[in-house]
């Protein structure tokens, strides 16, 4: 079923599909691996004994992969409550995945496509850069190829080449694309979008918007207009309202996060670019920090390379003891 997974990939049993995404994930957070966890096994090796040094050692570690100051001491003070220093160096790895495993299973939820809402309008915000249009692809590839009827509308009108851009994911997925000249009124796209949608059997309706600068009010002002004239049409749009994070921007994710969820009312989170970026600790501060669940994680450019964000894969992935290729 589309982007249900597993809870591991572990079983042997376990379909070759999935254990194919297991290792795209694997593969995919490489970096941040060899940031965090390869580091962590490092310093205790060097170690007889769990004591303050390496309970500092691994809080600098965990700064260092971007998990943030305030999360980072929540895990480090974990760590310390539940060690002694009669406990072998060894058991810290341990309850640090424990720990961090205890962050990331809250409020979990995946994105689902209900059969009785028709159409299903999702509207995806995030700064310039972070995703938003590719992922609006390769989430409109995966229901195209379920046999949904897809609609992506082209609220982006501030830069010609987005809309180019949505067009050619359009050609590639066989999904409908909504367009208007540039610069022309992004909500009256979407309020004509949303008419056609509700009367030609579109299934999914995804919109893209533009993502200047959170701090510039006239982007907020914008997307609240967008939501505004889409309940006008429909009352109960937009469905879900997802916020995209470039994981490589690694703290000033957190701020996004912040700005755009006290806004523009978002109901899930996207982060992209795991796989191009040490900084993948974000994650999990950014679970930390906010209620509102991750739905999906991209580790690479392809369709299939964005994932659903199941906690227990992303862990297993993380503490892997794979063998790492060297990236360059
Ligand atoms: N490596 C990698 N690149 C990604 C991922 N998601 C998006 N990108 C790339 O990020 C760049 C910006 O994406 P785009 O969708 O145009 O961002 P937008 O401005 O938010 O619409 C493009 O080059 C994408 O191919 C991902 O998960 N991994
Ligand atoms: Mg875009």
């Amino acid at each position: 079923m589309f982007f249900r997974s597993k809870a591991k990939a572990e079983a042997a049993d376990e379909p070759q599909e999935e254990q194919g995404f297991f290792k795209r994930i694997v593969s995919g957070l490489v970096k941040t691996r060899k940031s965090l966890v390869k580091r962590v096994r490092k310093a205790i090796r060097l170690k007889a004994k769990i004591d303050d040094e390496l309970l500092e050692e691994i809080e600098e570690i965990l700064i260092q992969s971007d998990v943030g100051m305030e999360t980072t001491l929540k895990i480090i003070e974990d760590l310390r409550l539940e060690s002694s220093s009669a406990d072998a160096p060894e058991l810290i790895l341990t309850r640090l995945k424990q720990s961090i495993e205890g962050i990331l299973l809250k409020n979990e939820r995946l994105f689902e496509v209900p059969a009785d809402t028709k159409p299903f309008v999702v509207i995806m915000v995030g700064v310039n850069g972070s995703g938003k249009t590719t992922t609006i692809g390769k989430i409109a590839q995966k229901l195209v190829a379920e046999g949904k009827k897809v609609m992506l509308v082209a609220g982006d009108t501030f830069r010609a080449a987005a809309i180019e851009q949505l067009c050619i994911w359009g050609e590639r997925t066989g999904a409908q694309v909504v367009k208007s000249e540039m610069n022309a009124d992004a909500a009256a796209v979407c309020y004509r979008a949303l008419e056609e949608a509700q009367t030609n059997g579109t299934d999914v309706v995804l919109i893209d918007t533009a993502g200047r600068l959170h701090t510039k009010r006239h982007l907020m002002d914008e997307l609240e207009k967008i939501v505004r004239v889409i309940k006008k049409t429909m009352p109960d749009a937009p469905h879900e309202t997802i916020l995209v994070l470039d994981a490589t921007t690694g703290q000033n994710a957190l701020n996004q996060a912040k700005i755009f969820g006290e806004k523009s009312g978002v109901t899930g989170m996207i982060m992209t670019k795991l796989d191009g970026t040490a900084k993948g600790g974000v994650l999990i501060g950014l679970r930390d920090r906010f209620a509102t669940p991750v739905l999906m994680i991209g580790v690479g450019e392809g369709a299939d390379d964005l994932r659903p964000f199941n906690p227990h894969e992303f862990i297993e992935a993380l503490f892997s003891e794979e063998e790492d290729v060297e990236e360059a």
